[in-house]
């Protein structure tokens, strides 16, 4: 609430140990494996798995509602580390829904890697660790993958109107997959 005049605790705050956030409409979401399907090359190794295990937990702020031209979001993404066979656990991903909204993603805690592509259906990845940056251009799919051993957590902010379309990640998918080969993380077409 906005009192005229007056010093005022601010409304979010951000714990600087680890980005976690607290405050007054803070949304928290999980994905579990089982609501993944699909997402996964090894569907053989994906179907042993336990469907109710969490892959990803989400906190978003939505100072504003969703669809909102002209807003922000700001959140943030914890992945558990482990692999579906030998493909690293990582986010759905998606493309804005508004196709020309870009985003900011940065690395907070552990070691992860952003697999970009875009309109031409070029794919990228950059290594993600406490302190990268990353800037997501409008119409390219993000989606981020957990390289280590420890749980990898990065922050996002984003337009209340960018919207998540995930539809081209099953049409079309994503050209590339992260692997781990002989102990290392690689990028295979
Ligand atoms: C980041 C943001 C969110 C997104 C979340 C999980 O926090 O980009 O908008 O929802 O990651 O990614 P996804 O929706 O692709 O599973
Ligand atoms: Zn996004």
């Amino acid at each position: 609430m906005k009192i005229h005049n007056t010093i005022q605790t601010p409304e979010y705050k951000i714990d600087l140990s680890n980005w976690g956030l607290s405050g007054s409409s803070i949304l928290v979401s999980e994905k579990r494996l089982g609501q993944l399907k699909g997402i996964f090359f090894d569907e053989e190794s994906f179907e042993a798995m336990d469907p109710e295990q969490v892959i990803y937990r989400v906190q978003v702020i939505q100072p504003v509602q969703e669809g909102t031209e002209g807003g922000l979001f700001f959140g943030n993404t914890t992945i558990m580390p482990g692999k579906v066979g030998n493909e690293f656990f990582m986010t759905r991903g998606h493309l804005h829904e508004i196709g020309n909204r870009a985003e900011y993603y940065w690395g907070i805690i552990g070691q992860g890697v952003l697999i970009s592509k875009d309109r031409e259906g070029k794919t990228w990845a950059e290594k993600m660790f406490p302190g990268s940056l990353h800037y997501i251009d409008g119409y390219t799919v993000h989606r981020v993958a957990n390289i280590g051993n420890t749980p990898l957590k990065f922050g996002a902010c984003w337009p209340s109107d960018a919207g998540h379309n995930y539809d081209g990640i099953y049409e079309k998918g994503f050209t590339v997959r992260l692997i781990e080969k002989e102990g290392e993380p690689v990028i295979i077409e």
